[in-house]
């Protein structure tokens, strides 16, 4: 790669860098600063052709490829991300925006999926079971597909990726990735660093563009029977719907309006801490932030004063500089939106208790900041309360019971992540039990999953598949199974016997 802001990159097809047929660009920009950092091929429709041409080709052999040999390129790839971490870490704060400790989070959860799944090369189990009939074996094994269509957003540029890539790869898949257009270029140092740990050509390209073009071309490609998708719930639903006519295997991960609950025997200041990392680190743009607090009456008071104090402690620019807590959000268009939300509230009738406003001066007017906002006296049913906003928005809502917390916890369209502080054992599993949600934390925030459990949500937030984990290898393998009669004789299966036969 050569030296940021006037370089124009290209995408990756076949194994070759290549410009997109129309020559058209667009830029990405820190959001920080609104510094151009690079210039991305506009792909269309014919890119994203010439990219599963070349992704259906790799696929011939990749398959072959032994499993724990594929894996191996994994733990390469994992090692290369170790040591280009730092870099990683610099460049993402400076396109992405999130502050040093989190993007280093973000590159430290793909070493850790890709190790993750570079030993499910050396396993990718499937059954060995019993026959109904004497001399037969039988055994379920794990098939690749084809070609994944993998749709990323920008809030994870490095790990998101590679949530999707790993499993997909190690199971024998090869990949068209069209990655956010406002996080390109982590996007092309990702998949630099993939073809230097050893991919051969065509298993993994990249289209760069947008949504509209480039990715609707690619989830409607009849050549891709799988399209892994991030994003949200609306955009969700437009690729089931494109994907419907081809019976295409879709797996998403949309939207989230996650609650932390804090009961009155909570440990309150653990509940602080652990409301303050989920709704404002990543300047609330991750699909677990809690973008709602439900509190107890008995806490409800001192809670909300001590989450003022320390949203007002926060300081608010640059992700590169050490004493930033809270970064820009991605663009001007997030930033206007997140405002809406402020007026949005307001009118409601919720009281503003910090924060609603973009944070100005210090250096920070070219960028998009926002101060950590909160919002007190939130009825369940505001729209604040319900609507994602993927900012640093949070809304407090008082309640007066356990069972009342959980109604109103559950009373949302999404159903992602969840977390309740409580010190009460009997409360703990009642919520661990009641919570509809994908993912439920004990005495934490609703940010932290690790890579080796399944991640994904209930009722809008998919479609009941999931990533991460052994559960995202149902994503990416069809299940075969094999029957072998080695009784050299045609055996019918029992129900085409008119008598049992005796065992
Ligand atoms: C996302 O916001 O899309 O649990 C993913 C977490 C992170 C992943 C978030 N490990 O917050």
């Amino acid at each position: 790669m050569g030296a940021i802001g006037t370089t124009t990159f290209r995408n990756f097809v076949g194994g070759e860098w290549v410009e997109a047929a129309s020559g058209e660009t667009f830029e990405t920009t820190n959001p920080a600063t609104g510094e151009v950092l690079g210039t991305f091929p506009r792909s269309s429709a014919e890119d994203v052709d010439r990219a599963v041409a070349a992704a259906n080709e790799a696929f011939a052999d990749w398959r072959l490829v032994p499993a724990p040999k594929r894996g191996e390129v994994l733990l390469r790839f994992a090692a290369l991300l170790t040591e280009r971490k730092d870099e990683l870490t610099q460049l993402m704060t400076r396109e992405m925006g999130k502050v040093l400790a989190e993007a280093g989070g973000d590159v430290q959860e793909a070493i850790d999926m890709c190790v993750y799944m570079a030993g499910e090369g050396r396993r990718l189990y499937g059954h060995t079971t019993p026959s109904e009939l004497r001399d037969k074996f039988n055994m379920s094994v794990r098939m690749p597909i084809g070609v994944v269509g993998a749709v990323t957003p920008w809030n994870f540029p490095i790990a998101i990726p590679s949530w999707k890539l790993a499993p997909a790869l190690v199971c024998g898949n090869t990949v068209v990735l069209k990655p956010a257009e406002d996080t390109p270029l982590l996007a092309e140092r990702f998949v630099e660093v993939l073809v230097e740990a050893g991919l051969p050509p065509g298993v993994v390209n990249v289209v760069h563009g947008f949504g509209e073009e480039a990715g609707a071309a690619l989830v409607a490609h009849p050549d891709v029977p799988v399209i892994t998708f991030t994003g949200s719930r609306d955009t969700g639903v437009a690729v089931t719907k494109a994907a419907a006519d081809r019976l295409k295997h879709v797996h998403l991960e949309l939207g989230g309006k996650n609650a932390i609950i804090v009961m009155d025997d909570a440990d309150l200041d653990l509940a602080v801490d652990g409301i303050v990392w989920s709704a404002f680190g990543t300047s609330g743009q991750r699909c677990t932030a809690a973008s709602r607090v439900i509190a107890h009456e008995r806490v409800y008071d001192e809670l909300s004063g001590r989450l003022v104090r320390a949203a007002e402690a926060m300081q608010v620019g640059a992700g590169w500089e050490e004493s930033t807590d809270l970064g820009p959000v991605i663009n001007r268009e997030a930033l206007e939106r997140i405002h809406a939300y402020t007026s949005i509230g307001r009118d409601e009738g919720a009281r503003l208790l910090t924060g609603g406003e973009p944070a100005r001066g210090n250096g920070l007017d070219n960028g998009f900041f926002y101060r950590p906002t909160i919002f007190a006296d939130v009825e369940p049913e505001m729209r604040i309360a319900q609507e994602e906003i993927f900012g640093p928005t949070t809304a407090l809502i008082r309640v007066g019971s356990f069972d009342e917390a959980i109604r109103v916890a559950n009373g949302i369209e999404f159903g992602l992540s969840s977390s309740i502080f409580t010190r009460d054992v009997n409360r703990a599993f009642r919520a661990m039990r009641d919570l509809v949600a994908g993912i439920t934390y004990v005495n934490a925030g609703t940010t932290g999953a690790e890579v080796h459990l399944p991640f994904g949500g209930t009722k809008q937030t998919g479609n009941g598949h999931r990533e991460a984990g052994q559960a995202a290898l149902d994503v990416f393998t069809e299940w075969k199974s094999i029957y072998v009669d080695y009784s050299g004789k045609l055996q019918r299966a029992q129900i085409d016997n008119v008598e049992h036969p005796a065992p």
